[in-house]
């Protein structure tokens, strides 16, 4: 990889080199100009649902992605970067505290009653950024449990426990999907734009009195029809997960939910374009219930799931239109990524699997959402800083999310507590393009908690006895088999060949790296 910015970049983000972590600090107080400072801002967006083949810079078909494109021929583009875990909470869990969410219990898939799942104690990512001078937010999609205890928030006061407690100055979320109840925003620990004439209660076991539910009223879901689940509480014309009663004037629309998070992270930037800041931007799209705006309807030949993603670029392109028209995109680190692998019918009747056309939402890639095959957490990874970074890179280094938190921890200085991030391994150099070496293996969690093993070369799916088959409706390989699993990953991408037993000293060496992650800290191994 020839990078002009290379060696000024590998000086910097040696040990030795390290900018001391005052600076950022001290930058803010003397009002020196972020296009100065060495420290950049970051921001990572966070797609949902987003596969590694649905961009069209990584081949995807019918749908035009301008924007994400631009970003990827300003930056790098890696094309092995992979998700902790095939769904979201525990996708999300490990990206931000750096550890990995199979050694927590609860970490599952939540609720969006639950409590916080990452507890206050815990230091995050934003705890890491804020220690280090930066302000920072959480904007978007949240899905890691609200308040102390599940079940017990009151969504008509303050929250007692929330994102200020793990690192964010600011946030602007729903609690956990768009499927889910409560279908409002939390701003700062408060239900935005509260409406006191409809207090708000939510229960995830029974339903509240006198509300319809998409069970029993399916003539009310005039926006979008189930196609599994999803019969709970309508709200928007649209079935959820969980019973809700109230919100009034807060409740969202799905149609503005990109509208309304997008404003918010802007105005995020806008406010803090002279000081240092990290941006946790998570998009709802392309989650279910997919319902864009109408403007992004319509412009290509696979329906909503296409519309969605045409969204996802649009709010990409405003985050990207707001650093130009600040004069701050040199200095500014944008990390875009996925939390998981694509779905195609993951609850809703949009048509997604009949309008394809041909498309490949995990582009060669075997499985989806939720398996242990790659389709469930190979996602698409650009990283872009134009004063660091040459753009128009295409990188295959093996990366992992697990890895960021250490990686910009080092970038800024970060002095973190012991114990912080203990999975996470410092590989910056792989996430600037300076360092080509391949991190020497990462893990894989399927939504089943199988473990999987990958190293450059080989994948390793351990032995699980559950169906072949996702069993409750989407239609997915899970990718369990009794058998140990073993591919070559040099040969072909399509987890078609078991080869386990013509090399069994190569599942042994996958296995010893499964055994030895699950008994130790990840950054304290080879
Ligand atoms: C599943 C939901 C699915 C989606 C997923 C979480 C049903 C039938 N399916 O349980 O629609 O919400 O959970 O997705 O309820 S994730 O990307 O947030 O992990
Ligand atoms: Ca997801």
């Amino acid at each position: 990889m020839v990078n002009r910015k290379a060696a000024a970049l590998a000086a910097m983000i040696t040990p030795v080199a390290c900018v001391p972590t005052a600076l950022n600090a001290k930058s803010a107080e003397t009002g020196q100009k972020v296009s100065d400072r060495e420290q950049p801002n970051v921001i990572v967006i966070l797609a949902d649902d987003l596969g590694y083949g649905d961009l069209e810079c990584y081949g995807a078909k019918n749908v035009a992605t301008p924007n994400v494109n631009r970003l990827a021929e300003q930056g790098i583009k890696f094309t092995n970067t992979h998700a902790v875990a095939a769904t979201s909470t525990p996708s999300r869990y490990s990206l931000l505290t750096g550890e990995y969410a199979w050694r927590r219990p609860g970490t599952d898939v939540a609720p969006g009653n639950a409590g916080m799942i990452i507890r206050p104690e815990m230091y995050t990512m934003a705890d890491m950024f804020r220690n280090t001078g930066y302000r920072t937010a959480a904007i978007g999609k949240w899905h890691l449990g609200l308040g102390d205890k599940t079940g017990e928030q009151d969504w008509n006061s303050p929250l007692p426990s929330g994102l200020a407690d793990i690192g964010f100055d600011y946030h602007y979320i729903m609690a956990a999907t768009a499927d889910r109840v409560p279908c409002v925003f939390i701003e700062d620990g408060k239900v935005a734009n509260y409406d006191p004439e409809h207090p708000i209660y939510v229960d995830y076991r029974r339903n509240l009195p006198g509300e319809p539910t998409g069970k029993d009223n399916p003539e009310l879901l005039f926006n979008l029809r189930s196609s599994h689940g999803h019969d709970m509480a309508i709200v928007n014309g649209i079935g959820r997960i969980g019973y809700m009663s109230g919100g009034g004037k807060a409740l969202w629309k799905d149609e503005n939910i990109a509208d309304s998070i997008t404003a918010h992270a802007v105005d995020f930037i806008r406010s803090n374009a002279d000081q240092p800041f990290f941006l946790y931007f998570c998009t709802n799209d392309v989650h279910v219930p997919r319902f864009p705006h109408e403007r992004f309807r319509g412009k290509n030949p696979m329906g909503l799931r296409g519309d969605a993603i045409v969204e996802f670029d649009w709010s990409v392109g405003e985050i990207m239109r707001t650093l130009d028209e600040l004069g701050i995109a040199d200095n500014t680190l944008v990390i875009l990524t996925s939390d998981n692998g694509p779905v195609l019918d993951d609850g809703y009747d949009d048509q997604a699997e009949e309008l394809l056309n041909g498309h490949s939402p995990t582009g060669p890639y075997r499985g989806n959402k939720y398996s242990a095959f790659e389709g469930g957490t190979m996602v698409p990874a650009i990283v872009r800083w134009p004063n660091k970074i040459d753009g128009g890179v295409e990188s295959d280094v093996l990366m992992s999310h697990i890895d960021w938190m250490a990686s910009l921890g080092h970038l800024i200085g970060a002095k973190m507590p012991n114990g912080a991030a203990p999975d996470s391994r410092n590989r910056l150099g792989n996430l600037l393009g300076t360092d080509s070496e391949d991190t020497p293996w990462v893990v894989e969690l399927a939504s089943n908690h199988t473990l999987s093993a990958r190293t450059k070369d080989w994948k390793y799916i351990e032995p699980n006895d559950g169906p072949a088959m996702i069993q409750w409706g989407p239609k997915i390989e899970t990718g369990n088999n009794s058998m140990p699993q073993l591919y070559d990953m040099t040969s072909s991408k399509d987890e078609q060949k078991n080869v386990a037993l013509e090399n069994p000293a190569v599942v042994f060496d996958m296995q010893n790296i499964l055994r030895r992650v699950r008994s130790h800290p990840g950054n304290k191994l080879p």
